[in-house]
């Protein structure tokens, strides 16, 4: 009730306020030379003047902000395509900045050329076909040939052979994770479904499927260098986008369909760290970190542990409230190290027999709270095991 008399009040001391000025305009009439209200040649001035002033701002801003922060964006591609994506990206923002730094220059110019002024008259012409096609057919021309190279370019990136050598690898994104799962020796991916989702089947695969026995499900995602992978993703939940920012893929994960990228990495992680880029990069970054380390052990907190390069998988569409901390560490192995690393992998059915002949493990009995959930919990296990049977 306060708040509302305040209110009433605030708002009468506004109206009192208006009244009170139109009343002082009322006394200054006849007093002033000119009150017709209609801007003087001084005024268009101050406002060209100020134009140009805005105009100075957009150039200065842009050229201070690519010198402060163009070192900031993503550097030597690591798949094979990447190039591709880096030229057509470079061929937009040249065409762009070209285009702004003209129009915006001649937007202001002639804004400030033909000002209002007192002695000037207004020339009307209702159109003119021949300006009207030049600034149409120019950008049409323009838009359409990047959109073409876009086209051939995404085509060619896309495009995967069927009869070409791959390695078939599932991402299953989830609120907030991502998983990823491996189709084993016959590089064939079993069916999934979220319906299926049991126990340490997290991802809901089709144990009944001949092609998922041999399936591997781990959350670190391991590659080989200069062999394709081709990547299904799915969703179990939102929308999700995998994105690999050095690989330059993307791909939204979408419930209920499988979408898929491929790309072919070039450097391993190792190859990747010594970058000369990658190295002032990285010793910058420590820079920032140590400072902040030290003011943190003054403050009798713990320091931050010093940052190395990896490849990263992330989240790019905002999926719920962890959105910012969905990834996944990629690494990218020699052939060989790829191979040990996998082979040293247990398959999904095996992770479901061994979960099945364990009891409900004590801190998942105890996590639970009571006795009657760890039943629960070994009944699940023990339905998963049925199906990896059947
Ligand atoms: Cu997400």
């Amino acid at each position: 009730m306060t708040s509302l008399l305040v209110i009433i009040v605030l708002v009468l001391l506004a109206v009192a306020l208006w009244q009170l000025t139109k009343i002082f305009d009322l006394t200054q009439v006849g007093s002033r030379v000119d009150d017709s209200q209609v801007a003087t040649d001084k005024d268009n001035n101050i406002q060209g003047y100020l134009l140009f002033g805005f105009l100075a701002f957009i150039y200065i801003f842009t050229i201070y902000g690519l010198l402060k922060w163009g070192n900031l964006v993503l550097h030597t591609p690591a798949s094979e395509h990447g190039g591709q994506v880096d030229h057509l990206m470079n061929i937009t923002w040249i065409l762009i900045f070209t285009v702004q730094v003209i129009t915006q220059g001649l937007l202001h110019y002639f804004s400030f050329k033909y000002k209002g002024d007192q002695n000037k008259k207004a020339l009307f012409f209702a159109d003119s076909n021949k300006l009207e096609a030049i600034w149409s057919i120019i950008p049409s021309v323009v838009l359409a040939c990047l959109i073409l190279y876009g086209l051939y370019a995404w085509n060619n990136i896309m495009f995967v052979d069927k009869d070409e050598d791959v390695i078939e690898i599932e991402i299953y994104a989830q609120q907030f994770k991502w998983t990823a799962r491996y189709a084993g020796a016959d590089n064939v991916l079993g069916k999934a479904n979220v319906r299926l989702i049991e126990g340490v089947n997290t991802l809901g695969v089709d144990m009944s499927d001949p092609y998922s026995q041999d399936d591997i499900v781990v959350s670190e995602l391991h590659i080989p260098k200069g062999k394709k992978v081709h990547f299904k993703m799915r969703s179990q939940d939102v929308l999700h986008s995998a994105y690999f920012p050095h690989f330059r893929a993307q791909m939204n994960c979408v419930p209920g369909m499988v979408t898929e990228f491929a790309f072919t990495p070039t450097y391993t992680t190792s190859e990747y760290r010594e970058l000369p880029y990658m190295v002032e990069k990285v010793a910058k970054i420590n820079e920032i970190r140590s400072k902040k380390s030290t003011e943190l052990v003054a403050k009798g907190q713990t320091a931050l542990d010093p940052y190395t390069f990896d490849y990263l998988l992330l989240c790019n569409k905002i999926c719920g409230a962890s959105h910012y901390n969905m990834q996944m560490k990629v690494v990218v192995d020699t052939p060989e190290d790829y191979k040990k690393w996998l082979s040293e992998k247990t398959s999904l059915a095996q992770d479901i027999k061994a979960a099945a002949a364990t009891p409900a493990a004590p801190e998942a009995a105890g996590a639970a709270g009571t006795s009657d959930s760890a039943t629960v919990d070994t009944t699940a296990v023990k339905e998963a095991a049925k199906v990896a049977m059947k």
